[in-house]
Formats: structure tokens, C-alpha cells, sequence
């Protein structure tokens, strides 16, 4: 590989979300934070950049949460995609597009793709025996499977996985398999898939990553590694499901694209989308009419003069930098899948690099959709409104970039109001509040420098570089604690040189003191901007500036002496206890209801057969008579009317019944069970009584008025 290239523009994508949820933590410290510095960055560089969202609205889980809601599929990709949209422009993710795949122009892009690798004759076709509902008239998909994981006995694995042991399981693997869809045991049945020969790219792969991009980050080589090492298997890459991109093929009606071919071309036809939206800006936007003309020919040189934008230059032009930002579930996709797919198609660039990061924990349990245990982007923004940055700091401070991490409240809150607070809020309000009391908010010249001014001065030409190396490297959390560090050089510069001390006997050297101050404020409006985007606009409202470009980081003469500053105010809040606390019951509480919801059925038993059943006699009944039984806290004696005879029966509900409150209580019973001699009494039959997850019981009885000894059945 080519290190050190310079590119002519850069597109940075970032793994589309699922649209059957929201937006939480983890998705924004793994994936959306880290694409976002890094787009910031380069905007403030200058750079041509593309920055690419969008949700993945196809696939199995989409189609399941429809059926559980009884709706259909769009509805649920309309609701979340508009969700997970506006928290993410709410929260300050830059991105120059967010499109979705169910889009018309996604369809068609996806679609043409495939059609492409189908001409090349690049697919392998194989036929295949798949699990089948026949009530449906359906194939199913893993995850429309359930039963007993083999590894664990979990009577609710998935057919793709148990979620209980964690193991990744095929349908057929399952005991007992069950369609989600009708509850019945599905057969086996032949069908049809389009397959690309990953064994094929396979040598190709392993020199394009193993060799040419060892300096990806090693958990992302490595697993790259892993998968090449175990040898590659051709996926398949159609599935038999009604919701997706439609396989643009007359014999594979009833098939769709899998999702996790079409989602990655998504980037592409969001980069379409986004061209053609901005091309039809500029159009109106132009008086001459020749413009227009100019605009229909293709060519590879990006923004051209006449401000047409060619998508494919951000696909196809070895100048365009490609970088994915993902989770660590999606590398094998990013860096295998979709690389031997854009190979295979043979007229575009592949990825420069592909920064994934592990997995953001919460509270010290894996964040899950489906437990609930996450902190929900639009819940925090409802809940801390104004505060974006300081969850992105706490989210990039603690971004786990080389192993898993932990988010905690309480780390959250010391982040905010011992590093955000504490000290570069700090720095800047003390530098603007004595800013105005000394010079009325105007920026004093420097009349001489000090020994110390000279290393402060020397020590802020410093700082870009450090940040910038750091981001280039993919390296967010260093280049942030870089960025405090230039807040931790002003407050100490400011504790050291103490102007406040010496204004009535050396205002001069105060003049200086304050002007470094401020010129250190404007650098971090540079240097901020790409993690605090909302505190870096705040600060250059303090000081009167409009926004500036990286190329003035580490320069000391950006504010000019008489400029004058604006209105102070603090930079960051302190965060209480209180809303700590409250954010930690929450949790609390999201975890009895798990807990209570482990616990809420009773596995199902086996299967028996109706003459199992009916061997058992019950009957309705009457309680006639009701005592404890002695030195026992559970037992009762109970003299029941069964219709065929009067008998006792001996039953363990003491703790839930008073004996005098029961007489006359309509009953079912059992009444073929053995006798069963229970502290010295015989009892002759059973009371079914039902019982909850607390251990619970409550009479299972007749609703109405119902003649003793009537057959339950
Ligand atoms: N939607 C998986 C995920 O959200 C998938 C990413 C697609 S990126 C092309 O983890
Ligand atoms: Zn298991």
C-alpha cells in the first residue's frame, strides 16, 4: 500500500443502523463519533469530503418486529428511520447525507449491482435444503426459527443464534425447531440461491489485506486474519423473503437481494442521491445557461468548476480515499464481503482502512436492544438537553477503540465536571472574565514576553500536529486528551503567571498574559470543534469570531489587539448528583423488569400425545371443609365435593388462603391421581391451582355455576 498518499477527497461512511430501533451509546462511541471527528476534521482542513449515513431498512429482524406489531415492514423502517435521523442531526453528526435503503434509487443501485456481477458471470448458483412452514407457504429464515440450542438446551435459541450461550447456530441445528410464524415444526424443502465464491477472491484477499494493509488496527487485521485463515466459503447472497431488493432475475421471483449485499451499496446509492440533490441545487442556483450543458458530462474530477458533482469520483477515482467506520460485528462485511464485491465488479476503489472498534459496555452488562439496556440517544437529549458534548466527550474519552469498554454514569459525570468543567471551561471563563475587567472585553496587545510566555507561546505552535497525527491514525482518544491538554497548558499558564496578583503592580504583563490566554481560547475553537462541536460555536460567540480553519491551529496572533470579545458565559454545566442517580434507578429498574421477564414462563414441556391427556380425570368441585395441618406453615386439609364422592385431599396453599375465607370455593381437581399419604392424612386427589413467576398460586376454577363433578377436558 501507498503510505503516505495524498488524496483528493475523502469518503467516509458509517454503518448504516437498523431501522428497528433507536440510536444508543454504543452505535455512537463504536461507529457515528469517530466518523464524525474524523469528517470535522478534514472539513477543517479543507478537504473534499463525503460523509455518508443512512439506515439499513431491509432484513429478517425488520420483518419480525412488522409481523410482532401487526404492520407492515415500511411502517416500522418510516418510524425508526425518522427517529434515528433527527437524534442524529440533533446530537451533531455531520453527515452530508442521510439516506435509507428503502429508497427507489437504492432499489435500482442494488439491483443494477447485482445484475453486473450476474453478467460477469461472477455468481455461482446452488440448490440447497431449507427449513420450510408449510401453513405459510414460506422458507424461513434463521431467525424466523426457534428451539433447543443443542450446546446449552436453551428452549429459545434462534435459528441463528442462542443468545443464552451465545453460540452461532444454523437452523437446522436446532432441536425442536418451531416456525415463529405458525408454531409448527417445519419441514425441509429444496430452493435456489445466487452465491459469490468468496474461495475464489480468496488468494487475492489475503495479499490485498494480510500484505498491503497491515496497518489496519490489529483487532481488525486480526479477525481478517482469523476468517482467511479458517478459508472462505461462498455466501450466499439472495434469500427467500418477500422485503428487500427484489432479485432482478425471471426465475428467482419471490427471492431479495440479502440484506447484507444490498446494505453496503447503500453508501453507493446515498452518494447518488446526495450528487444528484446537490447538482439540482446548484442548477437553481446558476444564472448562465451553459451551466447546465456542462453538467451532463461525466468525468473524474469531482466538485468541478461549474460545481457539478460527479458521484462516481467518490467511487471510482484512486485519488478518493475510501474509510469505513463500523462495530466490530461488521468487519468480516466491510473487509472481506463487500471489498470482493466491489473487486469483483471490477470499476471501483476499495477501502484505504476500516478503523473498527469493539464494543461500548453498560453499567458492566453488554448493552441490548432487546433487554433495554442502553442509554437511548433520544432519551438522553430529552433528558439532558443542551449537554451533546458532553456525552460525545465522555463517549470519545472512553471509546473502545483497541478492547471493549465501560460506560458508567458516574464517569460520565466526573468526566464532565472535573475535565469539561474543571478545566477547559474553567480556563476559558477566567481568561474572558478577566478579560473584561481588566480591558473591558478588548484583546490587549503584548508589550514584552516573558521567559514563560515564550514556552507558552512555543508549546501552542505545538499542539495541531499532535492532534492531527493522532486523527489521521484513527486515534480519537489520544487526539482528544491532545485537545485538553491545550486546555491544561492555559489554566496552568494562567495559575503560574497569576494576573490577578500582579494587575495593580505590572498591568503590562498582564496585557501579555491575557493575550496568550485568548490566543490559546481561539486555538481551541480549532481544535474543539471535531469533539465539541456545540461548545467549539459557543466560544467563538465569547470571543466574537466567526469559525476558522485548521490551518490557523497554532497560531498565536489569530485575535487581533481592540478586537473585542463577546459576552461570557460557561462553557459546560455541572452535572448534580440527582440526575445521576436518576439515570442509575432507571437502569435499576430495567433490570428487576428483566429479571421478572426471565423468570415470567416456564419453559414448555415436551409434547404428549391426546391419550396422555386423556388418562387424567378431572373434575369440578366444591371446598366443603378447610383446616391447617398441623405444624406445617403450607399445608391445608380440604374436604372437597367432587359430584362422585365427598373426599379429602391435602394441599400446599396455606400461605395464599385463610382456611374460613375458602368454604364454598369452586374448585378443579384430579381426581385418578394416586393416594398419597401426606403427614399422616390420605390425600386423594389433586387441587390444580396456577402459579406465577413469584411461586404464587390462585385457584384454576369454573367461572360460572357449575355442577360438581362435571369433566374438565
Ligand atoms: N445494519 C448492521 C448493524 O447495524 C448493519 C450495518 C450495515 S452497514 C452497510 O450492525
Ligand atoms: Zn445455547
Amino acid at each position: 500500500m501507498e503510505q503516505n498518499k495524498i488524496y483528493k477527497r475523502y469518503t467516509i461512511t458509517s454503518a448504516l443502523p437498523y431501522a428497528n430501533g433507536p440510536i444508543h451509546i454504543g452505535h455512537l462511541a463504536g461507529v457515528y463519533i469517530p466518523a464524525d471527528i474524523y469528517a470535522r476534521y478534514l472539513r477543517s482542513k479543507n478537504e473534499d469530503v463525503l460523509f455518508i449515513g443512512g439506515s439499513d431498512e431491509h432484513g429478517v429482524p425488520i420483518t419480525i418486529k412488522a409481523k410482532q406489531e401487526g404492520i407492515v415492514p415500511q411502517k416500522i423502517v418510516d418510524k425508526y428511520h425518522n427517529i434515528i435521523k433527527k437524534s442524529f442531526e440533533e446530537f451533531g453528526i455531520s453527515f452530508d447525507i442521510y439516506s435509507r435503503t428503502s429508497n427507489k434509487i437504492h432499489h435500482e443501485t442494488a439491483s443494477e449491482f447485482f445484475t453486473t456481477l450476474y453478467n460477469k458471470g461472477e455468481f455461482i448458483i446452488k440448490t440447497s435444503e431449507q427449513l420450510y412452514d408449510k401453513e405459510n407457504n414460506q422458507f424461513l429464515a434463521d431467525r424466523y426459527v426457534t428451539g433447543t440450542c443443542p450446546h446449552c438446551n436453551n428452549e429459545r435459541a434462534y435459528g441463528d443464534q442462542c443468545e443464552k450461550c451465545g453460540t452461532s447456530l444454523n437452523a437446522t441445528d436446532l432441536i425442536n425447531p418451531k416456525s415463529v410464524l405458525s408454531g409448527n415444526t417445519p419441514v425441509m424443502k429444496e430452493t435456489k440461491h445466487w452465491y459469490l465464491p468468496l474461495d475464489k477472491y480468496e488468494p487475492w484477499l489475503r495479499k490485498w489485506i494480510l500484505e498491503d494493509h497491515k496497518e489496519w488496527k490489529p483487532n481488525v487485521y486480526g479477525q481478517c486474519k482469523s476468517w482467511l485463515d479458517q478459508g472462505l466459503q461462498p455466501r450466499a447472497v439472495t434469500r427467500d423473503l418477500d422485503w428487500g431488493v427484489k432479485v432482478p432475475l425471471e426465475e428467482a421471483a419471490g427471492k431479495v437481494l440479502y440484506v447484507w449485499f444490498d446494505a453496503p451499496i447503500g453508501y453507493i446509492s446515498a452518494t447518488k442521491e446526495w450528487a444528484e440533490e446537490k447538482n439540482k441545487q446548484s442548477a437553481v442556483g446558476s444564472s448562465s445557461p451553459t451551466t447546465n450543458n456542462q453538467q451532463q458530462t461525466t468525468c473524474l474530477t469531482g466538485r468541478q468548476a461549474n460545481n457539478f458533482i460527479d458521484w462516481q469520483t467518490y467511487w471510482k477515482d484512486p485519488e478518493t480515499k475510501l474509510v469505513h467506520f463500523i462495530g466490530k460485528d461488521n468487519i468480516v462485511f466491510h473487509c472481506i464481503v463487500f471489498p470482493a464485491m466491489l473487486h469483483a465488479e471490477g470499476t471501483y476503489i476499495l477501502p484505504d482502512n476500516v478503523p473498527a472498534n469493539e464494543f461500548l459496555n453498560l453499567e458492566g452488562d453488554k448493552i441490548s436492544t432487546s433487554r433495554n439496556w442502553a442509554v437511548w440517544l433520544h432519551e438522553y437529549l430529552q433528558e439532558f438537553p443542551g449537554k451533546q458534548d458532553a456525552l460525545r466527550y465522555s463517549l470519545c474519552s472512553n471509546a473502545p477503540e483497541t478492547k471493549d469498554n465501560d460506560f458508567t454514569w458516574k464517569d460520565f459525570q466526573l468526566k464532565n465536571n472535573s475535565e469539561l468543567v474543571a478545566i477547559l471551561g474553567n480556563f476559558v471563563n477566567r481568561t474572558l472574565i478577566l478579560t473584561k475587567k481588566y480591558f473591558d472585553g478588548y484583546v490587549p496587545e503584548i508589550p514584552a514576553l516573558t521567559e514563560r510566555d515564550k514556552e507558552t507561546l512555543h508549546a501552542i505552535a505545538g499542539f495541531p500536529i499532535k492532534i492531527s497525527n493522532c486523527i489521521e491514525l484513527y486515534k480519537f482518544r489520544e487526539a482528544l486528551s491532545e485537545m485538553m491538554n491545550l486546555a491544561r497548558l492555559g489554566n496552568k499558564y494562567l495559575a503560574d503567571s497569576e494576573p490577578w496578583k500582579i494587575f495593580n503592580t505590572n498591568p503590562e504583563q498582564v496585557k501579555t498574559i491575557l493575550n496568550i490566554s485568548l490566543q490559546i481560547c481561539a486555538n481551541l475553537t480549532i481544535v474543539m470543534e471535531p469533539f465539541l462541536p456545540f461548545s467549539a460555536k459557543k466560544l467563538l460567540q465569547m470571543l466574537n469570531i466567526g469559525k476558522l480553519k485548521w490551518e490557523f491551529a497554532g497560531k498565536t496572533d489569530i485575535l487581533k489587539p481592540n478586537h473585542q470579545l463577546g459576552k461570557a458565559e460557561l462553557l459546560f454545566e455541572k452535572i448534580e448528583d440527582d440526575a445521576i442517580i436518576a439515570q442509575i434507578e432507571k437502569l435499576h429498574k430495567t433490570k428487576e423488569q428483566n429479571n421478572m421477564n426471565e423468570t415470567v414462563v416456564t419453559p414448555a414441556k415436551p409434547d404428549i400425545s391426546y391419550e396422555d391427556f386423556a388418562k387424567m380425570d378431572i373434575r369440578t368441585g366444591t371446598i366443603l371443609a378447610a383446616e391447617k395441618v398441623a405444624k406445617t406453615q403450607k399445608l391445608l386439609k380440604l374436604s372437597i365435593d367432587t359430584g362422585i364422592d365427598k373426599r379429602i385431599v391435602v394441599s400446599g396453599i396455606a400461605e395464599f388462603y385463610d382456611p374460613e375465607k375458602i368454604i364454598g370455593q369452586k374448585v378443579v381437581i384430579l381426581i385418578n391421581l394416586q393416594p398419597k399419604t401426606i403427614k399422616g392424612i390420605t390425600s386423594q386427589g389433586m387441587i390444580l391451582m396456577a402459579e406465577n413467576e413469584k411461586g404464587e398460586l390462585c385457584f384454576a376454577a369454573p367461572t360460572k355455576e357449575f355442577n360438581n363433578g362435571s369433566t374438565v377436558k
